[in-house]
């Protein structure tokens, strides 16, 4: 319980406007949530999965319109529109609040509101933050006691300081005697910030990136916010432990936009032998200066919401392993056994007769998926072979190099290291990719992506762009992470990957292990440094020296093109564009031109 008088009469207040039949605080311990995963059960929302092949796993599916991030329902709600940015969907706060106060009136009726206070980072770091959410959705609270650190222990280090306020229901109040739907949403979605009071209203979804509200809406969207405030970083990355096989160990962080690969990267098993990989985090970095001058960073999250299609023993054992146990699974699909499968997990043996993401019988001659291509495992990080044993140190850990990359068939080689942080911070400005189903929308176009943040940036992108440069300001240059742009996804002229990927991405990270130590394996190229023909570990794999240069082939006329585009996506940000930025473009090209 707690005195938080704040918090008593907030929870009181939405109370009296969601008008809910209970309240009920949750203390996050396992009986509790062994009772609410019973109830999902009896609701049809979760159907158990064998226990004798992965205990205490259940499996869920969602209403077939709720199955991703919804970005065009997506608000930043400032005062003042400019500051939301042209990245963002803005309204008047005012003219939300008004709107979101009659969505919200006796929205939750017939149900249950859960108080959930939660801690983003370890419990009493000061690198964490607090936030509570309020929810009508037990399938919310079930992800948060995986996703979070929850309940009881985090009440008691709030004491009575503020917290962020989460509001969230599904939209769906049941009138008298009316039976529960199995996934009950709302065909009208609002997935709101309020980033200067620092406070998040989500409405009529159930999906976690709209729901778990501690993730994208807190750890990124407020986050950001705090990050600008406070002078470090909030950001969409994943952070990694790689170790030598002559036992020197550096961490990284890498931002990929959404079903790039970060779990995979994450988690990944070295084909090098002597390599080490060793996970901290999978999907968010919050960064801050240690008091040597370095950045240290922290996975303010404790557990994996990864996507399982694609997912298996050959491309990702760690990942497979850490769900073998205590793991949601949504929109996978359900086989005879009662265990789950998915596009993916066992290329060499389909298994015959499923039950589809849809609830429909399903062989592989059906049409359509068995899985949908976004369904998510939600499973304890601490259940990763692989976890790194900093992984919930409250200090962070310091970080040796930033990644950025992207999904892109064309122009981007392998990898390339920037000049300079200025360099590096336009590297991050320049992502693109091509869509995936993480949201809904086309899968497949080409968009800007900066920092992969542009669905998760609180603010005006351009302040963000100058809020990375002012960072280099701040910073003793010589020990700020080196930064690097990695593309795994190119392809050959008939349309094939020309890089294996997966656990052969460490020989690339072998490269930049090495860069970080200033080992002499580069060129200058105008694009930033690139390895040497020869500096990529190839060996023990079949990968010949003409797939290597096309790889790392840099086209002047398609990076001139590219160029152009950069500044007409710039152009959006009019004013709030940092002038270094445009300098960088203009160097770029003088560069390609030489
Ligand atoms: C995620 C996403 O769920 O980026 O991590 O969509
Ligand atoms: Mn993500």
């Amino acid at each position: 319980m707690t005195t938080n008088i704040k918090l008593i009469n907030w929870v009181n207040e939405m109370t009296e406007l969601c008008k809910p039949d209970s309240v009920y605080w949750c203390n996050g311990t396992d009986k509790e949530y062994e009772q609410l995963t019973k109830e999902l059960i009896d609701n049809g929302t979760f159907i158990k999965l064998n226990e004798s092949i992965r205990p205490n796993s259940f499996y869920c599916r969602s209403d077939p319109n709720d199955v991703a991030r919804v970005e065009d329902r997506t608000f930043i709600c400032t005062e003042n529109k400019e500051n939301a940015g042209p990245n963002n969907n803005w309204v008047a706060p005012k003219e939300m609040k008004e709107l979101l106060l009659k969505k919200f009136n006796g929205s939750m009726k017939g149900r249950t509101m859960y108080v959930i206070p939660y801690s983003m980072g370890p419990i009493g770091s000061d690198i964490s933050q607090i936030g509570v959410e309020l929810t009508d959705s037990r399938y919310v609270v079930c992800n948060m006691k995986i996703m979070t650190r929850m309940g009881q222990p985090v009440l008691d280090v709030l004491g009575n300081k503020n917290f962020v306020h989460c509001l969230h229901s599904v939209g769906a109040p049941l009138n008298e005697g009316q039976k529960d739907s199995y996934w009950p949403c709302n065909p009208e979605k609002y997935i709101v910030h309020f980033p200067e009071e620092k406070s998040i209203w989500s409405y009529g979804s159930g999906y976690g990136g709209n729901a778990l509200l501690g993730k994208k809406c807190f750890a990124l969207r407020i986050a950001s916010n705090m990050a600008r405030e406070e002078g470090w970083l909030a950001e969409h990355m994943l952070i990694v432990g790689i170790t030598s096989p002559e036992g020197e160990k550096k961490y990284i962080a890498a931002a990929f936009p959404s079903a790039c690969g970060k779990t995979n990267l994450a988690m990944l098993t070295p084909t090098l032998p002597g390599w080490k990989v060793e996970t901290i985090g999978d999907d968010i970095a919050w960064m801050k200066f240690g008091e040597d001058g370095r950045l240290y960073a922290i996975n303010p999250e404790s557990g994996f919401f990864g996507v399982a299609p694609g997912t298996s023993m050959d491309t990702n054992p760690n990942a497979i392993l850490s769900m073998n146990k205590n793991t949601i699974f949504t929109n996978v699909a359900l086989t005879p056994h009662g265990d789950v499968w998915w596009e993916g997990m066992t290329d060499h043996q389909k298994p015959e007769k499923l039950i589809s993401w849809l609830g429909q019988d399903w062989t592989p001659d059906s049409k359509g998926n068995a899985a949908h291509p976004n369904a998510r495992f939600t499973t304890p990080a601490v259940q990763c072979p692989v976890i790194d044993s900093a992984w919930e140190d409250p200090k962070g850990v310091p970080i040796s190099a930033i990644l950025f990359g992207g999904r892109r068939a064309k122009v981007v080689p392998l990898v390339y290291e920037a000049l300079n942080w200025q360099h590096g911070v336009f590297m991050g400005s320049i992502v693109s990719s091509e869509t995936t189903a993480a949201a809904t929308g086309k899968v497949g176009k080409v968009r800007h992506d900066p920092f992969a943040m542009l669905p998760f940036c609180g603010y005006n992108m351009g302040d963000y762009f100058a809020h990375w440069l002012s960072i280099g300001d701040q910073a003793d240059t010589s020990k700020l992470p080196k930064i690097f742009y990695v593309n795994w996804f190119r392809k050959d002229k008939s349309g094939k990957f020309l890089w294996p990927g997966y656990g052969d991405n460490i020989r690339v990270l072998k490269w930049i292990f090495e860069r970080t130590n200033n080992v002499d394996s580069a060129i200058k190229t105008p694009i930033g440094y690139l390895p040497k023909s020869d500096a990529i570990d190839v060996s023990n794999m079949d990968f010949p020296s003409e797939n290597m240069k096309e790889i790392l082939t840099i086209d002047n006329e398609l990076w001139l093109d590219d160029a152009k585009d950069i500044r007409e996506f710039y152009s959006i940000f009019g004013e709030r564009l940092p002038k270094n930025l445009l300098k960088e473009v203009d160097m770029l090209e003088e560069r390609l031109k030489s």
